[in-house]
């Protein structure tokens, strides 16, 4: 059985998270991750404050293990997102999209563990000295918002830059990647786009299908030009945005294009108007199954991965 310094520092059976989602990764969604042996993380996204603390109680009905909410720094709602997260005590934060330090003293009061994502080993650094109990190199392979750089050279460069355990993110979809991931450095991985496909997953089914039929190539990342770089499946949406980005657009009418595309794909699941955030692994996703069965799938394959990797040494 493969067990890391995060499995006890947090409590959980596997060392895996699944990814905060916005719009999608709701308490069913991460109180079964969690129930399944690893990390469930609810996704503040834009949500307003009392949509999180809602989901919060509800994920502390489902599931008596621990579980984890992302804050996305961006959004509107994240000074009251922060201040609910410090009321409910949730066991674990992690942030994206930006930097967490100015929440950290009232969530370390709160005893809450921060693990926030970085995208270079700068930020990595930042992070340990503001107290974060461990971090999250994203690599550009990942869905969602992203940074620069990709996680085989990311996850090795944050590792040596802290002290702190590190996880990786990005282009992980099945055990071979968590074995990468050990053989980086990392102590554990983030996982978003297979948790896509998860029976508990409340996304529309207009997106698992889209996700369950995408191949590698099917992925394009467009936001570059405002300076939030977002990957997600080429559709008609993300094309047309694409091509919008190098045309003579204002920047004020190129960012009114994507309002609302994230709720129209994954509430709707509208095909035209929606924008399918989805990383590169898209291709490795073949069935929907229950999240506890996609956790044991993964870490089985990882350790017979493991075992056989000594047979290229001579
Ligand atoms: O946050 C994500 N992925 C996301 S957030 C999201 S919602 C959204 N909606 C509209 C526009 C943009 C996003 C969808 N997907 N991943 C974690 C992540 N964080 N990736 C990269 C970063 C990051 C980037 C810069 C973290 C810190 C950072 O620091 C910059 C700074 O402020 O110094």
């Amino acid at each position: 059985m493969i067990r890391t310094p995060i499995c006890d520092l947090l409590g959980i059976q596997y060392p895996i998270f699944q990814g905060g989602m916005a719009w999608i990764a709701d308490a069913d969604l991460a109180a079964a991750v969690s129930n399944g042996g690893g990390l469930g993380i609810i996704a503040a996204g834009n949500a307003p404050a009392d949509y999180v603390r809602q989901q919060v109680q509800k994920a502390k009905s489902l599931t008596d293990k621990p579980f984890g909410v992302n804050v996305m720094l961006m959004s509107p709602s994240a000074d009251e997102v922060a201040q609910v997260l410090a009321e409910e005590k949730v066991p674990v934060v992690t942030t994206g999209a930006g930097n967490p330090s100015k929440y950290m003293g009232i969530w370390q009061e709160a005893g809450i563990k921060v693990i926030p994502v970085v995208p270079s080993a700068n930020m990595g650094k930042l992070m340990e000295r503001c107290g974060a109990t461990a971090v999250i190199a994203e690599g550009g392979e990942s869905g969602g918002h992203i940074g620069e750089i990709n996680t085989m050279p990311l996850v090795p460069q944050v590792v040596d830059a802290v002290s702190i355990p590190v996880l990786a993110a990005g282009g992980i979809g099945d055990g071979r990647g968590i074995a990468a991931a050990f053989m980086l450095g990392a102590v554990g991985v983030q996982v978003g786009t297979r948790f896509l496909v998860a029976k508990e997953c409340n996304v529309h089914q207009n997106y698992k299908n889209k996700v369950l039929k995408a191949k590698d190539t099917d992925t394009i990342t467009t936001g570059k030009r405002l300076g939030h770089p977002v990957r997600s499946l080429k559709t008609p949406f993300s094309r047309g945005y694409a091509k919008e980005e190098y045309s003579t657009i204002s920047d004020d009418d190129l960012e009114a294009l994507a309002v609302g595309a994230l709720r129209l794909a994954a509430v709707e699941g509208d095909e035209k108007r929606g924008c399918f955030l989805c990383g590169e692994i898209a291709g490795m996703v073949k069935k929907e199954q229950p999240a506890a069965e996609i956790i044991a799938e993964m870490f089985a394959q990882a350790e017979e991965v493991l075992k056989g990797a000594s047979r290229w040494l001579r």
